[in-house]
């Protein structure tokens, strides 16, 4: 019975490991035409909008009932309606572009309390679109698309904003004061017109539709230096409605799914869609290692002055020569102790297999712990992670 239930396990996360899988479906209890979509990944709380509703709604990524409603109004009190929201997690706010109505600032970008009534939102800039952006050719600055950007780092003052006018065909990348960064704007995919962004890492994605409004729709992940080349693709609707905002999802579904939420044009529907398998740690993929190949258990003599070897398994979905050996990590080690990698195989399986060393007095191993991983990433970007039992000597 055991063996059948791990059996099916298997089954299940291996066949649903597929981008553009939709994880969860739902709409949510204030329905419109749908608009905006951001997540606050510490409470699990997802925040919508309406087109032509001046609220936003916070509801929870299993759905149900809204949690709580945001009425935000600019310093004159009136009425502000986003058509795109993203979440900053170094300021906990959301940070929104206006629509329509956008209180009479086109190109307006605030940053809003996540707090339940009627709030005061910070007006941060008016970008000023140039003319003729908009698939629609309705006047500049009816935001669709912004993602606020953390940038390298959780702290310090490298984030950024990326923006897009009504269904628009450039992006423009900006500071959190609204002035370009060095290479914006850019050009999207050729052919096609942007309704909504998320960023992190390297990489954009991008809401896409095929004209003002016209299908096929689909969400394309691009690299931030060059987001006119489609790195990977998939399809969001072949018909009408077509997605709005999208957000980046790093922990709901994490760690056996990477996931983006998108809002859409029609009846609002907040929709959780699977990413790429290793596209960013949180969704690492799994590969086998055997700490000190051929012995068992794994012995680690914490003051030994020595290496541990550790090998990174072959298998026929990995190929240990695809390993990008610059990135590897083990047990908080990034420096191999021989500057090199040796290629064999370790357990005769006819898969190579790759060793590597590390200083036992470089590794972060403790007394008691009774595991340790190594990280990395392959040469195409995917991130990888394996662990393997260890049995700590030496207090
Ligand atoms: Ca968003
Ligand atoms: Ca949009
Ligand atoms: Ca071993
Ligand atoms: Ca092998």
């Amino acid at each position: 019975m055991a063996l059948l239930g791990a059996a099916l396990l298997a089954l299940v996360s291996g066949a649903s490991a597929q981008l553009g899988t939709v994880l969860t479906s739902f709409a949510p209890a204030t329905v419109g035409n749908g608009r905006a979509v951001a997540l606050d990944p510490a409470t699990g709380t997802l925040y919508y909008t309406n087109s032509g509703d001046p609220n936003i709604y916070a509801t929870s990524t299993a759905g149900g009932p809204d949690l709580f409603v945001i009425s935000p109004v600019d310093a004159a009190g009136a009425p502000i309606n986003y058509g795109a929201l993203s979440w900053d997690a170094k300021r906990g706010v959301l940070w929104g572009g206006r629509y329509l109505p956008n209180a009479g600032v086109p190109g307006g970008v605030d940053t809003i309390p996540p707090a339940a009534g009627v709030q005061a939102v910070t007006a941060q800039f008016a970008f000023a679109f140039p003319p003729g952006e908009s698939c629609y050719g309705s006047a500049p600055g009816f935001i669709d698309g912004l993602a606020y950007d953390e940038g390298a780092t959780a702290a310090g003052g490298d984030d950024s904003i990326w923006l897009s006018d009504d269904a628009a065909t450039v992006l423009h990348h900006v500071d959190l004061t609204g002035s370009p960064i060095a290479g914006s704007p850019y050009a999207v995919p050729p052919g096609r017109c942007n309704t909504g962004i998320t960023a992190d890492g390297k990489y954009l994605w991008l809401a896409l539709q095929s004209g003002p409004d016209p299908p096929p729709h689909d969400i394309v992940r691009v690299a931030k230096s060059n987001p006119t080349v489609v790195l990977s693709t998939f399809l969001f609707n072949a018909a009408n409605p077509g997605p709005e905002d999208i957000e980046l999802d790093l922990t709901t579904f994490a760690p056996d799914h990477c996931a983006l939420w998108s809002n859409q044009f029609g009846p609002t529907t907040l929709t959780a869609w699977e990413l790429e398998q290793g596209i960013k740690p949180e969704c690492a993929l799994g590969v086998g290692i055997d700490i000190k190949p051929g012995s068992f258990p794994n012995s680690i003599k914490l003051s030994n002055k020595g290496v541990i070897p550790v090998a990174i398994l072959g298998s026929a979905t990995f190929d240990v020569t695809d390993v990008d050996y610059g990135t590897v990590c083990f047990a908080g080690d990034c420096t191999e102790a021989h500057g090199t990698v040796h290629f064999e195989d370790v357990n005769g399986d006819g898969f190579l297999d790759a060793v590597l060393h590390y200083e036992t007095q470089e590794t972060n191993i403790v007394f008691g712990d009774t595991e340790a991983c190594l990280t990395g990433e392959l040469t195409d970007g995917t991130f990888f992670e394996g662990c393997d039992s260890v049995r700590t000597l030496d207090p």
